[in-house]
């Protein structure tokens, strides 16, 4: 098993996931910002030239964030990354996806990429402002979901990592992030799993 990854990007939530199983694999390192994801080897083995990227031992490739996770989680159920409830399970993959496709592809990637929302430049700073409000409002919503709970789907999931990266990124560009998702950060940050993901990434808090 190998994680493409990029230090800092959305396969962080994945890494953790990876080291939350416990089990042997590797890491690649892949510079996205020099645009690596896009040529040779990488780009033929996910043309999307996206992190994550999931390798299985067989070769074949797994992409898209709730897909890796999911099937991480059931590949590894002694893990307990799937919660046992079908009502918290549920809620579980509502929340992965809210975190991944609202707050994360409309929010954050409006911030850190506004050129893939508009080739005109004198409108970046209005792109970027909107998903910083699109982000802001994905916090709020999340933070109603987590009243009342230390994790997301009230049991660990894997829909935790999805929250910490998105959290963990809207504190390093100074976003006020909502007293319930703060703590929940806080969470993350003392397992075990995420501070082996951070050291390995070479990031700090
Ligand atoms: N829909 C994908 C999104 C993954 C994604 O946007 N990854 C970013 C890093 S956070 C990336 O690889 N960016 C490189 C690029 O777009 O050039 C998923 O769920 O995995």
């Amino acid at each position: 098993m190998k994680l493409f990854y990029a230090p800092g990007a959305c396969s962080m939530g994945i890494h953790i996931v990876l080291e939350e199983i416990g089990k042997p694999y590797e890491l690649s390192k892949l510079g996205i910002h020099g645009g690596e994801n896009y040529r040779p080897p990488f780009s033929e083995l996910n043309p999307k030239g996206k992190v994550p990227t999931l390798q299985r031992d067989d070769g074949s490739i797994v992409t898209e964030f709730p897909v890796i996770a999911r099937h991480l989680a059931e590949t590894n159920p002694e893990a307990g990354l799937l919660p046992k409830s079908e009502e918290a399970e549920l809620r579980s993959a509502e929340a992965m996806d809210y975190c991944v496709a609202t707050i994360h592809m409309q929010g954050f990637a409006r911030q850190f990429r506004p050129s893939n929302f508009s080739s005109d430049e004198a409108t970046h700073d209005k792109v970027k402002a909107q998903g910083r409000e699109m982000a802001a409002k994905g916090f709020g919503i999340m933070d109603k979901a987590l009243a009342g709970k230390d994790w997301v789907a009230g049991e660990y999931s894997i829909a935790d990592s999805a929250m910490f990266y998105v959290a963990f990124w809207g504190k390093r560009i100074g976003m006020d992030l909502p007293p319930n998702v703060a703590a929940h950060l806080g969470r993350m940050m003392a397992r075990q799993a995420v501070q082996r993901m951070m050291e390995q990434e070479g990031l700090k808090t």
